[in-house]
């Protein structure tokens, strides 16, 4: 099997989800199979240990509301990145049932004044879950739209007293190449990990995600919990959190150690600066119509109000 690092991706390979566009075309005409009592194999919902697929209860629907259609839970669930489980965009929504996301721990520490290690249940018992409807932009050019369930992660951080020297937030994905297969391979350096400024962590629009659809997230979105940052680039919402950390010095990002010049800290969604292999000015929105023109992208991904003031006075070329 050819391993591509993420830097050899190309633009080009876009193609790839046109002719799962295609298919898609077809199975929706194989749909009226289904009213008919047949029962597709790609209808059902995979059940893992988790609970993945599970109804959530108590969900609070918000204001957070976009201009454009949900894109269809079907292709939110298996048009994913996640290399923990193969470089494909299908392999996730394939073999990452088997991840055990039950029980779940999370270590919170660092820059804060009452570190520790949690069970999942545990840290998300204060929290009321809240249903946000948040566009979402890949830096592949390609975007949707999804209810996402969970709560804000500046309300999680406040609990354990950040400390003065709390400037940055580290997220750390499991590693266990065990149950991801992806970590056997060198693709990316293991385990993923991601970075926020305190001020991006603690603004009300970045998300600690536990759902989506009114769902327990599904295992190739990244359960039992990820984070949500909209207004940057997807990579930024890293997946399946284990480590939490609050450092004074700016974490380093799996991104940006495997190609630097391709993939900065700041990461924010912006029409005006381009990939250096590709134009971000427009996005392909996922299961649009093959023949649908791209969608303009907009600066901070539609959220600019929330959030330019993050950056004022900074160079966005420079701090990219
Ligand atoms: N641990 C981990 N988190 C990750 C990734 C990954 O490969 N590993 N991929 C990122 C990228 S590039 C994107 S676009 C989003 C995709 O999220 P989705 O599959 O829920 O759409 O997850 C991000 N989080
Ligand atoms: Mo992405």
């Amino acid at each position: 099997m050819l391993i591509k690092k993420p830097s050899d991706i190309k633009p080009s390979e876009i193609t790839d989800k046109d002719v799962y566009m295609n298919r898609r075309k077809f199975m929706q005409a194989a749909g009226s199979l289904a009213l008919a009592g047949v029962t597709s194999p790609l209808l059902a919902k995979p059940s893992t240990q988790g609970g993945s697929g599970q109804k959530l209860a108590n969900v609070i629907k918000t204001d957070y509301k976009v201009d454009r259609p949900l894109s269809d839970y079907k292709d939110v669930t298996t048009y994913n990145n996640f290399y923990e489980f193969g470089t494909d965009k299908k392999s996730p929504a394939k073999t990452a049932g088997q991840m055990k996301t039950k029980p779940w721990q999370v270590t919170i520490d660092g820059e804060v004044e009452k570190p520790g290690t949690y069970n999942l249940e545990d840290l998300m018992k204060p929290h009321p879950l809240e249903e946000r409807i948040y566009r979402f932009r890949c830096v592949e050019a390609w975007s949707m739209v999804v209810p996402w369930v969970g709560f804000s992660l500046g309300d999680l951080l406040k609990r354990f007293n950040p400390t003065s020297k709390a400037k940055y937030v580290e997220f750390t994905t499991l590693f266990d190449p065990k149950q991801m297969p992806g970590q056997r391979r060198t693709v990316l350096q293991w385990p993923y990990q991601e970075g926020l400024r305190i001020d991006e962590a603690m603004h009300p629009l970045t998300m600690m995600v536990v759902g989506l659809y009114g769902e327990v997230l599904p295992n190739q979105n990244g359960a039992p919990l990820r984070l949500i940052v909209p207004w940057k680039y997807g990579f930024k919402s890293i997946k399946s959190i284990v480590r939490i950390r609050l450092t004074e010095k700016q974490p380093q990002t799996s991104w940006n150690i495997s190609a630097p010049r391709e993939y900065g800290f700041y990461s924010n969604v912006n029409p005006t600066v381009d990939h250096p292999r590709w134009s971000q000015k427009k996005e392909r929105v996922l299961g649009a119509s093959f023949f649908a023109p791209k969608k303009p992208t907009l600066m901070f991904n539609g959220y600019a109000d929330e959030v330019a003031g993050l950056y004022k006075g900074m160079n966005l070329r420079k701090f990219y």
